[in-house]
């Protein structure tokens, strides 16, 4: 292709960007399947820091493929390969996956078993969540009476998704695929909160994406029960009434808010870069979360 130039960015062979997420990129491979590409990049406060955590991008892909199979039996799921396909640059090893390209729902389903994050600030503001009323009492980390189905909607970026009751999600997808959504929500809740309680890890909450066949049968896609995507809390240092310690951002969050970082996530200033002792940490948090969840060292 002598003399051919182009302003786009450079995408490999067959290969055609189809959405650019905030931390991952999503290619259609011909016309029926997408390769999901995790990056390294980290985002905080609703801002992506120019600073990369190595290892993310295949770490928060290899554990999510792993829950695919620890779940495979209960719904199917969209991985098709964890090989990288002909064209593909070699540095996407481990951290791209082939799926199979579906109509994806356009709700957040999420379920809860412990009350944290923004279902406790619906809680603390009204009593219910999604529309669920809960009982009087509960704190930061509370156990909830029975497993609830809290989806929220699928903001653009840049908006932040809101609150979906019962209702809402009948009105969007009809009353009988909302219901199986619940239905799936918290069946994937539950058994990876029991695969988890093995490990010593509390399952808080989980959001999964929900895509469908053409002949309506409903997958479970995107990445599955990541730090990203879900709270998992050292179950032995679990005490309501607190925020709990967890596997996800909350450290580089602090840090981010502290003196030492020198910057108001609340301004519009782009976020400064990260030193290499936050960036371990971060790094070690994956790693970690990873590690004792699927009892194999991450190499
Ligand atoms: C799909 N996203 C979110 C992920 C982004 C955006 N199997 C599928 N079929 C059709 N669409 C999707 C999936 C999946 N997974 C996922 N948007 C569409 C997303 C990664 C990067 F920019």
């Amino acid at each position: 292709m002598a003399g051919v130039t182009s302003a786009a960015p450079v995408h490999p062979d067959g290969l055609r960007l189809v959405h650019s997420g905030k931390v991952r990129e999503l290619y259609a491979l011909g016309d029926d399947r997408l390769v999901l590409v995790a990056s390294d990049r980290i985002s905080a406060f609703d801002r992506v820091l120019d600073t990369p955590i190595p290892d993310k991008g295949a770490v928060l892909t290899q554990l999510s493929t792993w829950w695919f199979d620890q779940l495979a039996d209960l719904a199917p799921h969209h991985l098709l390969s964890t090989a990288l396909p002909p064209g593909c640059p070699p540095d996407w090893s481990g951290r791209a996956v082939v799926c199979e390209r579906l109509t994806m729902i356009g709700v957040e389903c999420i379920a809860r078993g412990y009350l944290a994050g923004s279902g406790l600030a619906s809680y603390r503001a009204t009593g219910e969540v999604c529309g669920i009323r809960l009982p009087p009492g509960l704190t930061d980390g509370s156990r909830l009476p029975e497993v609830v189905f809290t989806p929220t909607t699928k903001a653009p970026v840049g908006a932040h998704d809101a609150e979906m009751t019962a209702r809402d999600v009948a009105d969007l997808v009809g009353a009988d695929v909302a219901r199986a959504l619940a239905a799936l929500t918290v069946a994937v809740y539950e058994r990876a909160a029991a695969v988890a309680a093995a490990r010593g890890i509390l399952l808080a909450d989980t959001k999964i994406e929900v895509g469908r066949r053409p002949d309506g049968t409903l997958v479970i896609a995107d990445e599955l029960l990541t730090p990203d995507s879900s709270r998992f809390w050292p179950a032995d240092r679990w005490q309501p009434g607190r925020s709990q310690p967890s596997y996800d951002k909350q450290f580089l969050r602090d840090w981010l808010r502290s003196p030492a970082a020198g910057w108001d996530p609340g301004s519009s200033t782009p976020p400064p870069p990260l030193p290499s002792a936050i960036v371990d940490a971060t790094r070690a948090r994956y790693v970690q979360a990873y590690e004792v969840l699927t009892g194999q060292r991450w190499s």
